[in-house]
C-alpha cells in the first residue's frame, strides 16, 4: 500500500465520520448522505435515492468486511486494515462514485459545472482550495468536466498502488 494511498483513505474516515466522535457507524452516512443530497437541489428524486443507496451500500459494505470486533461500528484500526483491499470495496466504490457524479449532472449531458462539483465536495467535507484544485487537475474544458473523467478519479482515489494522482490534492 503506497503512503499516499494511506493517507487518502485516512482522510475519508475523518470526513464520514460526520457526527465527529471518531468511529464510523450508520449515523454517520445518513447524516452525510443528506449533506450531499441537500447539495444537488436541481437533480431529481431518482438521482438522490441512488446516492441514498450508495451511502448506505458503502456503510453496509465497511461494516460487513471491517467489523471484526462485531460491535456494529467501523473504528480507524478496523477501516484503516482492509479499506484499501480492491477485491472487497471495488464494486461499492464504483456504485458510489457513479452516483455521486450522477447528482452533479441533472441534465445529463455527461458534463459536470464547477459549482455543482464544488457543492458536492463541500457537502463531502473537503477544503474548498482543495476542490478547486483537483477540478483543474481533472482538465475542466469551458470550467466543466466529463462525468466519467470524476468516476475514474474517484476509484483511482481508493487504489492502494496509486500515487500522484489528481486525488492526493484533496489530502
Ligand atoms: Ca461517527
Ligand atoms: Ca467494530
Ligand atoms: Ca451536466
Amino acid at each position: 500500500m503506497r503512503t499516499e494511498a494511506t493517507k487518502r483513505v485516512a482522510h475519508v474516515f475523518s470526513l464520514f465520520d460526520a457526527n465527529g466522535n471518531g468511529i464510523l457507524e450508520a449515523d454517520d452516512f445518513d447524516l452525510m448522505a443528506g449533506n450531499v443530497v441537500e447539495a444537488a437541489p436541481d437533480s431529481d428524486e431518482a438521482a438522490k435515492d441512488a446516492m441514498r443507496a450508495a451511502f448506505r451500500q458503502y456503510w453496509t459494505t465497511l461494516v460487513t468486511e471491517l467489523d471484526t470486533n462485531d460491535d456494529g461500528k467501523v473504528s480507524y484500526e478496523e477501516y484503516v486494515a482492509c479499506v484499501l483491499s480492491p477485491e472487497r470495496f471495488d464494486t461499492t466504490i464504483g456504485v458510489f462514485a457513479e452516483a455521486l457524479a450522477a447528482l452533479g449532472d441533472p441534465d445529463g449531458d455527461g458534463l459536470i459545472e464547477r459549482p455543482r462539483f464544488v457543492a458536492l465536495m463541500r457537502a463531502i467535507g473537503f477544503q474548498r482550495a482543495n476542490i478547486d484544485a483537483l477540478f483543474e487537475a481533472f482538465g475542466p474544458s469551458d470550467d466543466r468536466i466529463q462525468v466519467a473523467t470524476w468516476v475514474a478519479g474517484i476509484k483511482d482515489y481508493y487504489a492502494p498502488d496509486k500515487a500522484g494522482i489528481p486525488g492526493d490534492l484533496l489530502v
